[in-house]
């Protein structure tokens, strides 16, 4: 008895199971099956408690019989057999619909054919094939690849409704440009809902690219953050313009974010120039409209008449988070890929050493005066979750490039450090949910941001 729990698929499903046993010149009938569809939370649960394994596969297979000899003689298996109608007891299988869809979207193919895929797979677990064995594991794809014909689920052949499913998913990346100061990270952090990049009113916050993953169920929207365009002082300034310029490559558009606040003026205009000269698709943003008045946003509007190829010139507030639904649309059509390249719950390509590097660093920014800031960067040491399960001990080097900075960064009796640690650390319980131990020092390493090898350590290498 074929038993799919799931209504979808379940032609689908049926076919490939007689197609599969027919293969092993056995009678479908004979054989007990039993195969479930299930969403990545269930999968995860599966994994975890029958493999100790956290994370979400495909398909699980949990074979009941071993050694099973074709074509199958029920008499030999009398212990196996299902009282209400006599089959065999193959097992059962577990497969992950979220999986599939992701799968079939990231091939190209269609979602029946996804799943039929993964019910032969897993039958043939059931029926003793070993993926990971050499010798079967051709036998595997190749007997995989007849059943697939004869199911008319080839590549080719999956029927255009289906095809068409996969294909109208949309995703891309999009790059966010501009000077310093002008909002970017701001925008970043709104548009994906998280919080990707650190913000401070100090320019030249951004040091990295940093990507931000927006999903809707037929979009994926991979922006980039980008340090703010500027002349490079030193070598951090130059890794940090390389690494803006490197975001160009493979996008389906670029964001230009015009600082409303500030002139839009001749640097502004080259930049969108030399874009547009290069035959990316610019949208040209005007932020912080919150702050100035309509007449001062028109003017911009106005003078961006002069480019002509620009794709569309949207007026917005980052921080107020105006108008970023009408900046999606017209992000939406530029989009020219079909890949799911992320799982819908990453949110950005950083790590969590990373991230916590950027909250203390985004603490410092914000509290530290003058110059001081500027020349500070932050090493994590050590970032270890205690086997309780529930407290992370983070260590970190704040490292700043001048002696006299030292003392400043530390404060009247330990004071700045100290608040420094608490709102990195209020950040970091909350992104992380758990209860965080941060223990800050204060390290002199003269000049840093001219030296490649604590730039190499402070992971600012391209
Ligand atoms: N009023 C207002 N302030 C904004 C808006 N967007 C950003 N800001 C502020 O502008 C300052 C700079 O924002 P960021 O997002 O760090 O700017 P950025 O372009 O990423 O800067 P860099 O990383 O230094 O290149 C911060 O103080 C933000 O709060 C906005 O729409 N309105
Ligand atoms: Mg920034």
């Amino acid at each position: 008895m074929i038993k799919t729990y799931g209504d979808e698929y379940r032609d689908i499903i049926e076919k490939v199971v007689k197609i599969t046993i027919e293969k092993h010149q056995s009678n479908y009938k004979d054989i007990d099956v039993e195969i479930n569809l299930v969403d990545n939370e269930e999968i995860r649960i599966l994994n975890k408690r029958t493999r100790n394994i956290d994370k979400v596969t495909d398909v699980l297979s949990f074979q009941n019989i071993q050694n099973l000899r074709f074509p199958i003689d029920t008499s030999k298996y009398l212990t196996e057999i299902n009282p209400q109608d006599n089959s065999l007891m193959l097992g059962e299988i577990f497969i992950c619909l979220d999986k599939a869809l992701e799968q079939a979207i990231e091939y190209g193919h269609s979602i029946e054919r996804e799943i039929g895929f993964l019910t032969c797979h897993g039958l043939l677990h059931l029926l003793g094939y070993d993926h990971n064995l050499g010798a079967d594991s051709e036998k595997m794809e190749k007997i995989t690849e007849e059943i697939m014909k004869e199911a008319n689920l080839e590549r080719e052949k999956s029927d255009n409704k289906s095809q068409m499913a996969a294909t109208d998913f949309k995703s891309g990346f999009v790059a966010i440009m501009g000077k310093p100061n002008a909002g970017k990270s701001t925008l970043i952090n709104t548009l994906v809902g998280e919080k990707v990049a650190i913000v401070s009113w100090k320019p030249q916050t951004t040091r990295n690219k940093i990507l931000g993953i927006y999903n809707e169920p037929s979009y994926q929207i991979i922006f980039i953050d980008t340090p703010g365009l500027h002349k490079p002082k030193n070598s951090l300034g130059k890794y940090m313009m390389r690494a803006a310029n490197s975001a160009l490559d493979g996008i389906d558009c670029l964001l230009y974010l015009i600082d409303a606040e500030k002139q839009f003026d001749q640097k502004d205009k080259e930049n969108i120039a030399i874009y547009l000269d290069a035959d990316i698709k610019v949208i040209a943003v005007v932020n912080k409209v919150d702050r100035v008045t309509k007449e001062k946003v028109f003017g911009i509007l106005t003078e961006l008449k002069n480019f002509a190829k620009l794709q569309a010139v949207v007026p917005i507030s980052a921080l107020r988070g105006r108008n970023i639904e009408p900046l999606k649309e017209e992000i939406k059509k530029l989009l020219t890929d079909h890949i799911k390249y992320y799982d819908k719950d990453q949110y950005t390509d950083k790590n969590m050493r990373f991230i916590a590097s950027e909250i203390i660093r985004e603490k410092a920014l914000r509290l530290l005066n003058m110059e001081v800031p500027y020349g500070i960067g932050v090493d994590i040491t050590k970032y270890q979750m205690r086997e309780s399960g529930d407290i992370i001990d983070i260590d970190a080097d704040i490292i700043c490039e001048k002696a006299a900075h030292k003392p400043i960064i530390l404060g009247k009796g330990g004071s700045m450090i100290k608040n420094i640690g608490t709102y990195a650390r209020q950040d970091l319980e909350n992104i992380t949910g758990s209860k965080v131990f941060l223990t800050l020092f204060v390290k002199v390493r003269t000049e840093w941001r001219e030296n490649s090898l604590v730039l190499k350590e402070l992971g600012y290498d391209n």
